[in-house]
């Protein structure tokens, strides 16, 4: 039951399910090592995100820009290690969706809570863009803004729930997307948040 939003975007329904259990041990083992944290945008807004990252890269942004760094800014330390399950769990799902090969050097871990939203942008701070990205949701549901290629482009509304994965890829690479505010819910499993992953050939 994969689902091809447009050329180059694929839904695969449920397909982190499997790993459920992995994938939650590993964000809090990173989360206790890396805290999730409000970043402030370049135009000094605090996101309403809250982002820790895994992996030899990590995306971060401050007063100064959007860029990847191999150290988190609040400890000065690396970034924790990418876990198996999780390079495992990207390469599969991108293989699946047709972008085989993919190795990703950087996992943004985005923490939602109900009200949090993520403004309509592109992703382009990564060097070979090329080079797929992997989502994948867990907890409470929510609302993916897929626009087009400018920012005043009608966005088609996608619902995403615990478990499901998707990949970016080709002509949908530079898409602006976005998340619309998350209702208040509960999950049995995350409680009240949802969490994505995305994995990125950064460097
Ligand atoms: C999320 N995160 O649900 C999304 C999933 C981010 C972000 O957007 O930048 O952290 S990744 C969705 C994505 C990535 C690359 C291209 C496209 C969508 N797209 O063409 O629509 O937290
Ligand atoms: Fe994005």
């Amino acid at each position: 039951h994969d689902e091809t939003l447009c050329a180059g975007a694929v839904v695969l329904r449920g397909f982190a399910l499997t790993n459920e259990k992995p994938l939650l041990r590993a964000i809090e083992t990173i989360a206790a090592q890396a805290p999730f944290r409000h970043l402030i945008t370049p135009g000094g807004f605090r996101m309403s995100v809250g982002m820790t990252n895994a992996g030899p890269l990590g995306w971060v942004s401050d007063r100064r820009g959007y860029r990847y760094d191999a150290v988190d800014p609040d400890s000065g330390k690396p970034w924790p290690a990418m876990p198996d399950v999780f390079r495992e769990l990207a390469g599969a799902a991108a293989a699946r969706a047709g972008f085989s090969g993919f190795v990703p050097d950087a996992c943004l871990i985005n923490r939602y809570e109900p009200g949090t939203r993520l403004t309509l942008h592109q992703d382009r701070n990564e060097r070979d863009l090329s080079q797929p990205i992997v989502s994948v949701s867990l907890g409470i549901p929510a609302v993916f803004l897929f626009g087009g290629m400018q920012r005043t482009d009608r966005a088609t509304r996608i619902p995403l729930a615990h478990g499901d994965v998707v990949a970016w890829g080709g002509p949908a690479r530079l898409r602006y997307h976005g998340v619309l505010p998350l209702k208040p819910n509960h999950h049995d499993v995350l409680g009240d948040c949802r969490i994505n992953l995305t994995f990125r050939r950064a460097g």
